[in-house]
């Protein structure tokens, strides 16, 4: 689609902003239910909601065209945020907040007898992201808005995300997620910026007229990349960036030729083939994949989102290339995007003509890498021989870019073979593989870990190579959560005492929360009342959530235990599982003088294919059962599952939580997020000394953390002689445990199921060291218990987790990376 003439010279007329007052979005509100949608009051209420977010988004729209222009005036530089998930979730409850409408937008419905809380509910969480690596690109997305910098999020527009998870017999069901289904209010599709993605085909070496060696990757089949824009607004401040989020789709409708030979089938299968590419998001959360369509995702992403900033470029440079790299920088969301490196250079050298140095020298200058994980199985690489298949312009070029790289490797350790082989981007396995973490370290002017411990690992261990040839490239950039969605969004209550207490900057600089120190003295004893009751206002809320998820009923005196997250072996719900049984033995023991009630909830995804994650769900469920359905065990012990833990669900959890679990195995978990979430609202952790948790240690104090466990240099030491049978016979309460899932007790009609969970708990490779940690962490527990007694100090120590919390802002961590990586200038 063309641009027309006419747009440049038309005289556009004088309009006046939209009002935003409570009769203007009542008015529109109405307008849009009935003109635009076709309803009325008494419809389904997703159109209720549909309306509203309409009526919101035209608001959105006048902000959103200012912040686009000034993002477009030449010599702007620029950060684009490359990843193949946001996990933003709902956006109407979340906008409102961040444009000031929440009272004028609540009072409009209440015309309608339409409640605003009931509405935000009908809004499906747009689960484009796994977890803690998707919700951050979203909290960044809001950080960069907020600091009023320019930044564009590109992701892929999946048709389905994060599936549904229901809980059925305590088996985890995985249904599909069609959040599209019923239209996204807040996007805009830019038809006129589609762009062409090509795979397979075939390279073809050529002499150019000028006698210059070149190349065309032809006989390609292309896929149609189609943006779809969603507005990101921050705080407050009438900036409004965008994500843009591709589609793919057929390059044409049909293969007309075969439609018309009769071969209807064949002829809309390559449409689907196309249309495959964006339909839904891989549900792997460091697991190991190597899917194919998971390569055609990456690139796609890769390449639409390239042409697209090449295309904005030249609108106001032209084909000059020599200033790209002054304006412009990438930053890569993990490995998943890293291909960006090897289109970039293909881009410049076969599109745009320039010699293999000057593409180099730009695109080593533009590309920035952030590492997620330290687990090996998380690495990506991708056979050479589908890459040769799939991609095989950019197969040639990621050997051309290994061939330099190996020459300078050996300059720097002449001779060192064995070093070169280990550097290599090609692994020389029976089938050899691209290294894509190593491409992402070659390609990039900064690589760096999302917490300090993470960042020191990687430089010891996984790249120690590259860290001892550019020491200068790594770099540390911890991770953050943004405290409009965690803090002002999802605990109203505690909103309105902050802004009472301490004013109401601290949503745009949360650094001014550690004014709250001061209201723990004796003095401010009204203060720490309504911090509890806040508190347990907020546990009321989620016993209800859990009530009707779950069928349990959570008594609000006692303490609420949480660990929420995916379900992974390294983050050991097991070891969570073992102290809730131990609990439970106590009780069935008549060992509970002094006892603290204890409610305790579990959630989160497990991928589809990691049957040791799914086993510890049912595990979870059947012990939940018996523990609840106990006569002896009463009020003094609940436990719940919820199904389908998501950011919506963690916007009611966090400010109900009172012990926040974050129970890692040292060293394997790179940061974590959700331990933020949960600080920022008052949660107390009781944590290992891994990822951020060592930083929200030092920040909030050891005296205010419940530490416990290994460290991650200690657990390498004792995977030398770990004898986990010996620490059961030798630990009483341990055997305990063992003995009641050895006996079967948690499945009596399912014998045998739980054999696989107890054969790596005994396994002395068991690489997360469940039970070496077991004692450490019942006497933790032990100490929470007692301490959750004495309810003033409690609230002292909750009152000292948010007040040290301003470090964990997201406008922290987006100004570190602002700072030291994309140096850009805030645009107000
Ligand atoms: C996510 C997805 C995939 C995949 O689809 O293949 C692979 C790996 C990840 C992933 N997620 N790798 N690390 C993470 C998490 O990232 C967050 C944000 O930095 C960290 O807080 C977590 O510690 C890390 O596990």
């Amino acid at each position: 689609m063309q641009k027309k003439d006419w747009i440049n010279t038309t005289v556009i007329p004088e309009v006046a902003p939209l009002k935003s007052d409570a009769h203007a979005l009542s008015e529109g509100f109405y307008r849009y239910l009935r003109n635009h949608l076709g309803h009325f009051l008494r419809c389904v209420p997703f159109y209720l909601y549909e309306a509203m977010a309409f009526t919101i988004r035209d608001r959105i729209m006048e902000q959103w065209s200012h912040t686009w222009q000034r993002y477009k005036q030449p010599r702007t530089r620029k950060a684009y945020y490359l990843s193949l998930e946001f996990l933003i979730g709902r956006a109407l409850g979340n906008n409102l907040l961040n444009l000031d409408l929440e009272k004028p937008t609540s009072e409009a419905l209440k015309v309608f007898a339409v409640d605003l809380e009931d509405l935000k509910q009908e809004e499906p969480d747009a689960g484009l992201g796994n977890g803690g690596l998707g919700r951050l690109a979203a909290c960044f997305m809001d950080s960069c808005a907020t600091l009023q910098l320019p930044v564009i999020g590109y992701g892929i527009r999946y048709e389905y995300g994060m599936f549904l998870q229901h809980i059925e017999n305590g088996y985890q069901i995985e249904d599909p997620d069609h959040w599209l289904r019923d239209g996204n209010p807040w996007e805009v599709a830019r038809a006129e910026y589609e762009q062409t993605v090509h795979f397979e085909g075939h390279t073809e070496h050529f002499k150019d007229e000028n006698g210059i060696e070149s190349v065309r990757w032809v006989d390609t089949n292309d896929v149609i990349a189609i943006p779809h824009d969603m507005p990101i607004s921050g705080y407050q401040n009438k900036t409004i960036n965008t994500l843009r989020l591709w589609k793919a789709s057929a390059t044409r409708a049909f293969n007309l030729a075969e439609f018309n030979a009769g071969s209807y089938s064949d002829a809309v299968e390559a449409k689907n083939n196309a249309e495959h590419i964006s339909m839904v998001l891989y549900p792997n959360d460091s697991s190991e994949n190597g899917k194919e369509l998971r390569l055609r995702q990456q690139y796609f992403l890769a390449s639409a989102s390239l042409k697209d900033v090449v295309r904005l470029w030249e609108e106001t440079n032209g084909e000059d290339y020599t200033e790209f790299a002054k304006f412009n920088v990438f930053q890569l969301n993990d490995t998943h995007p890293s291909i960006a490196i090897a289109e970039l250079m293909r881009i410049l050298m076969d599109e745009k003509h320039l010699a293999w140095n000057e593409a180099w020298a730009i695109t080593s200058q533009t590309m920035a890498y952030t590492n997620h994980t330290l687990l090996p199985e998380a690495l990506e690489k991708w056979s050479v021989s589908l890459m040769q298949r799939l991609l095989p312009r950019l197969m040639e070029i990621i050997y051309k870019i290994n061939e330099m790289f190996l020459h300078q490797v050996s300059l720097k350790w002449p001779g060192d073979t064995a070093r070169q082989a280990r550097m290599s981007l090609i692994e020389e396995s029976s089938e050899k593989q691209v290294r894509m973490a190593y491409l992402a370290i070659v390609g990039s002017f900064s690589v760096n870990g999302v917490a300090a411990l993470h960042t020191r690992l990687l430089c010891e261990g996984l790249f120690k190579d590259f860290c001892e040839l550019w020491p200068h490239k790594f770099n540390n950039k911890t991770n953050g959560v943004t405290p409009r969605r965690w803090l002002a969004y999802a605990n109203p209550l505690l909103r309105k005492l902050l802004n009472q207490t301490i004013g109401d900057e601290w949503p745009a600089d949360l650094s001014k929360i550690k004014a709250l120190r001061d209201f723990i003295k004796p003095e401010h004893k009204k203060f720490q009342q309504q911090w509890a009751a806040i508190k347990q206002a907020n546990k009321q809320r989620l016993a209800q959530l859990v009530k009707s998820r779950c069928n349990v009923d959570f008594d609000t005196s006692a303490i609420f235990d949480v660990q929420v997250k995916r379900i992974h072996e390294y983050k050991r719900q097991l070891l969570n599982i073992l102290h809730v049984i131990h609990l439970y033995s106590r009780i069935k023991r008549g060992d509970t003088d002094n006892w603290t009630p204890r409610c305790v909830l579990i959630g989160g995804k497990a991928a589809p294919g990691y049957h040791m994650a799914k086993l510890i769900i049912k595990l979870i469920n059947n012990v939940a059962e018996i523990i609840n359905e106990d006569p002896d065990v009463g009020d003094k012990l609940k436990v719940a599952f919820i199904p389908n833990y998501n950011v919506s669900a963690m916007e009611i959890i966090c400010p109900g939580t009172d012990l926040s679990e974050q129970i890692s195995t040292a060293g394997k978990e790179a940061s974590g997020t959700g331990n933020m979430k949960f600080m920022m609202n008052g949660a107390i952790t009781i944590g290992t000394y891994d990822g951020a948790n060592i930083e929200i240690l030092e920040h909030v104090g050891e005296e205010n953390f419940f530490l416990f466990g290994l460290k991650a240099e200690e657990v390498s030491a004792a995977k030398e002689d770990y004898m986990p049978q010996d620490i059961i016979d030798n630990d009483p309460d341990l055997e305990a445990v063992m003995a009641l899932l050895d006996s079967g007790h948690f499945n009596l009609f399912e014998p045998d199921i739980f054999n696989d969970v107890l054969a790596t708990l005994r396994n002395p490779y068991d690489p997360w060291l469940t039970l070496a940690d077991f004692r450490s962490y019942i006497d933790c527990q032990q100490r929470v218990a007692e301490f959750y007694k004495d309810r003033d100090a409690w609230t002292r120590m909750s009152i000292l987790n948010s007040a040290a919390s301003g470090y964990f802002s997201t406008d922290r961590t987006i100004a570190e990376y602002n700072k030291d990586i994309w140096k850009l200038k805030k645009l107000s």
